[in-house]
């Protein structure tokens, strides 16, 4: 059992995720931004006329938000900042949505920490 568990463990911490994929350039992407700790890149699957990914490159353990340590402040921060310069870059002027989805409630399917920045049209609210 404590193999099974360390297994899990290993699995939720270190799991190779697709964006391994796209940072590494094996699956080409639409890159709009790139900086030594962060690369945004069009989503496959737009839900809005922009609908922008955002990755820390280092996962360090960030699979999701509810994993942040006291280490990740600088990071979220960073890239929270980056999020805010990409939308004036995609000149979405009239507002845009930063999303970032939790875990199986929160409908998250990639376990590399990222944030959607959202724009183009008048979004929704309440989110389904
Ligand atoms: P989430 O559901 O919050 O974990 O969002 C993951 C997003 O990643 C989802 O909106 C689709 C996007 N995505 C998944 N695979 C790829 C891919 O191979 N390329 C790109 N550009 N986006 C992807």
């Amino acid at each position: 059992e404590a193999a099974a568990t360390a297994a899990v463990a290993l699995r939720d911490t270190e799991a190779p995720t697709i964006f391994d994929k796209i940072l590494s350039k094996q699956i080409p992407s639409t890159v709009v931004y790139e900086d030594e700790k962060v690369l945004a890149f069009r989503d496959i699957s737009p839900q809005a006329p922009t609908h922008i990914i955002l990755i820390p490159k280092e996962r360090d353990g960030l699979t999701q938000l509810s994993k942040a340590e006291e280490r990740h402040e600088e990071i979220l921060g960073h890239l929270l900042y980056v999020a805010k310069v990409v939308a004036q870059q995609e000149g979405l002027d009239d507002g845009f949505r930063i999303v970032i989805n939790d875990g199986p409630n929160g409908c998250q399917s990639v376990y590399h920490l990222h944030l959607h920045l959202l724009g183009g049209r008048k979004l929704g609210w309440p989110p389904g």
